[in-house]
């Protein structure tokens, strides 16, 4: 019988790092909320649970390395909103952004999980940071528990 290991949803043990962009600030609130009532629902206590600002979605990568660097948390949660504007800036972001997190969490072996919306307008955005579409926040914190188990789990930790 081949060894299978599957990811629990107990968050109890674990410590995370919320690293989160000030730009848009009023929806990533939101994200971060909803990420923050999920992990405490799943056990995690106060004192495992850490929120850090970055000023907007293309310092995440950094922020996310600087706490992936600590050796303090089992995963890292990137949190921001991206709203397509005028500028072709929103594309060079959203991809810098993207693609930093998971070189982040290659390089370091940190789970690290991409909680960045990038939104056609603020009315998506709106509709997916806890009104009719969810909250993408929840999504990805429930992720990051799996991810935090797997890891302990799998003996990488
Ligand atoms: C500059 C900029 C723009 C135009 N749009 C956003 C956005 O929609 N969401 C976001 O998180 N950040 C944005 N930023 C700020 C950049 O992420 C970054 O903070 C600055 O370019 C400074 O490096």
């Amino acid at each position: 019988m081949a060894r299978e290991i599957r990811p629990g949803h107990d968050a109890r043990g674990h410590r995370y790092c919320l690293v989160a962009a000030r730009f848009n600030e009023a929806y990533v609130q939101r994200l971060v909320a909803a990420a923050l009532e999920v992990l405490r629902s799943r056990g995690a206590g106060e004192e495992d649970l850490e929120v850090w600002w970055v000023p907007g979605s293309f310092e995440l990568p950094l922020g996310c390395r600087w706490a992936a660097a600590t050796g303090r948390f089992d995963a890292v949660l990137a949190f921001g909103v991206l709203i397509r504007g005028e500028t072709e800036h929103f594309r060079l972001v959203a991809e810098a952004s993207s693609q930093g997190l998971s070189q982040v969490a290659l390089e370091t072996g940190v789970p690290v999980l991409n909680g960045v919306l990038a939104a056609q307008h603020s009315d998506q955005a709106a509709e997916r940071t806890g009104g009719t579409l969810g909250n993408r926040g929840a999504e990805v914190a429930l992720a990051a528990v799996q991810m935090a188990d797997l890891r302990r789990r799998a003996g990488t930790a």
